[in-house]
């Protein structure tokens, strides 16, 4: 059953106007979608958070090494140049060192320098070079230039992602990469149980049950997109976790910008769409009490490199890939880490009490505000006019009779 809240003091960037019924639309629950893991909300589905009870989390446990078991038990693990990269990471980090110092001297550079510079030996040098010819770096030796780093494999690895994201504030702490998963979303709700640490991300190459919102499939073909979760534990009220949809797109929106110079338009709530037509999706999900978030686990998928056959016939039609958009394949790696930059910065603000910072600039780009919308909730549509977005990060709708509608969930379509 659907249930509208009349809104007793509402904290909107928009004013409600002096008799606005300013009321809440969400999904309602048994509306017929497959129902999400136990205890386990989706964003889109937020009234089962009053039927949510207390339990107290998994003791906090410090960090991966706890969750390893239940993800393996979870991912099959898989082999990549004949080295087992799943769970564990597929390089350590003097081969991500290894990989900077290749990377910033493109004419080459001795093993002597990089001996020195990683404080090993010239056999080590020699050998983790050896260990990421394997996996697929072709990286050239002479006695002129010492190494070179040919080409590079289309392969997201742990620890050079890790390696090139640097330092954040939250975002990125702890990255894990599987070749093949159900869906990351359920990967990262498994660390969320295990007590890990917010900022975790877990990307996998594939998904073989990659889901959109009210259990949608997700198709997410091996090494053609950025298929990942992200585990976040905001100090936000649960009806504040529109939010993070918010900042996810954003984030995505500016590091499209950086990386492929494509300007993307925000669909609300969850869509990215580049020439019109989809480019990536954001699913939220959510573990709540009545009153408090217990994590969040961000599901973000972008189509990367996908040419017009890897989608399906159907999907053609509204789906579209950064490669196919820009006319150039994309560096995965690349686009990872920055979208992984912009969300902590953007996570960052959210932290600092600044979503309206982040809803100004996410206004500019949504292609919902400011049109006629027909919004779809479980059996209910209404049509209306899309104002603006409040603090929570909700839509504002102006129903044809006037009520402004406060939307934080189900489909919005922009009308011709
Ligand atoms: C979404 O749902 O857009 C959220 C997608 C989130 C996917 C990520 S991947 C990593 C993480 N792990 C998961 O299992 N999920 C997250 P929604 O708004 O419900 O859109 C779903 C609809 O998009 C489908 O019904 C299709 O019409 C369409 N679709 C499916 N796969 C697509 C793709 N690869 N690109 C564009 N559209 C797609």
């Amino acid at each position: 059953m659907m249930t509208q809240n009349q809104i007793e003091t509402p904290k909107t960037r928009q004013t409600a106007n002096k008799g606005d019924c300013l009321r809440t639309c969400h999904q309602p629950v048994g509306s017929g979608h497959p129902p999400s893991p136990p205890g386990y909300l989706t964003q889109s589905d937020p009234i089962r958070l009053k039927k949510q009870k207390t339990k107290s989390i998994t003791a906090n446990r410090p960090t991966f090494g706890h969750s390893t078991k239940a993800i393996r038990e979870a991912t099959p693990g898989f082999s990549l140049g004949g080295i087992c990269v799943n769970p564990w990471p597929v390089i350590v980090t003097t081969d991500a060192k290894i990989l900077s110092a290749l990377r910033a001297s493109p004419d080459g550079i001795s093993g002597t320098q990089l001996a020195e510079q990683l404080a090993i030996s010239r056999a080590a040098v020699w050998a983790r070079i050896e260990a990421l010819r394997q996996v697929g770096f072709e990286i050239e030796a002479g006695p002129h230039f010492g190494y070179r780093l040919l080409d590079e494999p289309d392969a997201l690895l742990a620890d050079d992602l890790s390696a090139r994201l640097g330092d954040t504030q939250v975002i990125g702490r702890d990255i894990q990469v599987f070749e093949q998963t159900t869906s990351t979303n359920d990967v990262a709700e498994k660390l969320a149980r295990d007590g890990v640490k917010e900022g975790a991300v877990v990307f996998a190459e594939s998904q073989t049950k990659g889901r959109g919102r009210l259990g949608r499939v997700w198709l997410s073909p091996t090494r053609k997109g950025l298929w990942f979760s992200v585990l976040l534990r905001p100090n936000l009220q649960p009806q504040e976790t529109t939010q993070l949809t918010v900042i996810s797109a954003t984030a995505l929106r500016r590091a499209f910008k950086s990386i492929t110079g494509l300007t993307a338009d925000i669909k609300w709530p969850n869509d990215l769409l580049v020439g019109g037509r989809k480019t990536a999706g954001i699913l939220t999900e959510l573990s709540a009490e009545l009153d408090r978030v217990r994590h969040v686990i961000l599901g973000i998928g972008v189509d990367v490199n996908q040419d017009a056959a890897d989608f399906t016939p159907e999907l053609r039609k509204t789906a579209t890939s950064l490669k196919l958009e820009s006319g150039a394949a994309v560096s995965r790696a690349e686009l990872a880490v920055a979208i992984l930059r912009e969300l902590d910065a953007d996570y960052a603000r959210i932290r600092a009490g600044k979503f309206s910072d982040v809803a100004d600039e996410w206004e500019e780009a949504c292609v919902t505000i400011g049109k006629d919308v027909t919004v779809h909730i479980g059996e209910r549509h209404f049509r209306g006019h899309a104002e603006s977005l409040d603090d929570g990060g909700a839509l504002l709708v102006r129903t044809e009779h006037g009520h402004l509608e406060r939307v934080i969930g189900g489909d919005v379509m922009l009308e011709k």
